[in-house]
């Protein structure tokens, strides 16, 4: 039994030596790189996950532009396994996040950096970019507000809605990882870049949706990106009533409004609409309205619910209605 253990042992850490010589991960930067070219298809090919905030922003604004693309549905953990972490994925980005778009196969990193290369390289590069100076900024402002930056998201809650969003989503991914078997959340802690991210899920796996307002840390941070993102809310109020909308610049539909509509329904996959469509923001209740009647809300998003999201959603509600400590620990009521 001693010698099988050793040679186990052996196996092992030859086996995770090997592998991490495979499964080398890196920062990169955003925008395009022309140095790296990918095996490809088609002019536009786009790796994604149907539940990944950003990747809801690539496939929104490609259906706009109506760019047709190749797609790669790559899993996360929250939806599967940490395909993100694979030899074959990281050939890809080896930054091991999504989305990545691809040009005539060279890589565009950073979900805000796609959306404004797609507008640029699309048939129509002023559909979705207004040529006026003063509206511009404004565009870009709300592009940057709704980014999530930086590898420690929570850092910038703050800065930009696409920060406050991570400390909104953790119900969902409590409920989503509960599927999930532990030693797929294992493989993160071996090769993950940012290993604090599989530490985080195998702690909810642990802990499941029911002790969430068990985990103080949790609840503060959530708590925490609540009142950032409740700010956030207030400007954006504030913009549309400036604009007289219905979009952010006013007519025309642009890039920020891309941005935003992916905050929106991240919001509503956690229940938490009702906190942010409040009485005293009519306005931003009627551009929620607007934006999914828009037709890539429709194909960037409505047509890739995953299941696990949905039950995600489902699971929160019911708690809520049924534990009033959960209930507590997510509204403050
Ligand atoms: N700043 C990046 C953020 C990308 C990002 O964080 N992607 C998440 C999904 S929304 C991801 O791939 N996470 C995988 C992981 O961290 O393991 C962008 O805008 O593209």
């Amino acid at each position: 039994m001693g010698t099988f253990a050793l040679v186990l042992a052996a196996v092992l850490v030859v086996w995770y030596l090997w592998e991490s010589q495979h499964r080398k991960t890196r920062a990169m930067s955003g925008g395009l790189h022309a140095d790296i070219t990918l095996r490809h298809e088609q002019e536009w090919e786009l790796y994604h996950n149907d539940f990944s905030l950003c990747s809801k922003k690539s496939r929104v604004c490609l259906a706009e532009l109506d760019i047709p693309y190749k797609s790669h549905h790559i899993d996360l953990i929250e939806t599967g396994s940490y395909e993100t972490l694979s030899r074959h994925y990281l050939k890809v980005n080896p930054g091991a996040i999504v989305p990545v778009l691809v040009h005539n196969g060279h890589p565009i990193y950073e979900s805000h950096d796609q959306l404004e290369y797609a507008a640029a390289h699309s048939a129509n590069p002023d559909l979705l970019v207004p040529q006026d100076a003063a509206k511009r900024e404004v565009m870009d402002y709300w592009v940057h507000k709704s980014s999530l930056i930086g590898d420690d998201p929570i850092a910038a809650v703050d800065e930009t809605a696409g920060n406050a969003v991570p400390g909104l989503t953790t119900p969902i991914f409590a409920a989503m990882v509960k599927h999930i078997p532990t030693h797929r959340i294992l493989t993160g802690l071996l090769f993950h870049r940012l290993k604090v991210r599989a530490v985080f899920f195998l702690a909810l796996k642990l802990f499941g949706l029911k002790n969430l307002s068990k985990m103080k840390p949790v609840i503060a941070l959530l708590h925490n990106s609540k009142k950032a993102m409740q700010a956030h809310f207030d400007e954006l109020e504030a913009a549309l009533a400036k604009s007289g909308g219905p979009w952010i610049v006013g007519d025309q539909f642009t890039l920020a409004d891309v941005g935003v509509m992916v905050i929106f329904d991240r919001l509503r996959e956690g229940d938490w609409l009702d906190e942010f469509l409040i009485d005293a923001r009519p306005n931003v209740r009627a551009y929620w309205t607007a934006l999914q009647e828009r037709p890539s809300y429709q194909a960037g998003i409505a047509n890739h619910m995953h299941p696990m999201v949905t039950h995600g959603t489902q699971a929160i509600i019911e708690l809520k209605q049924t534990d009033a400590n959960f209930k507590t620990a997510m509204t403050g009521t």
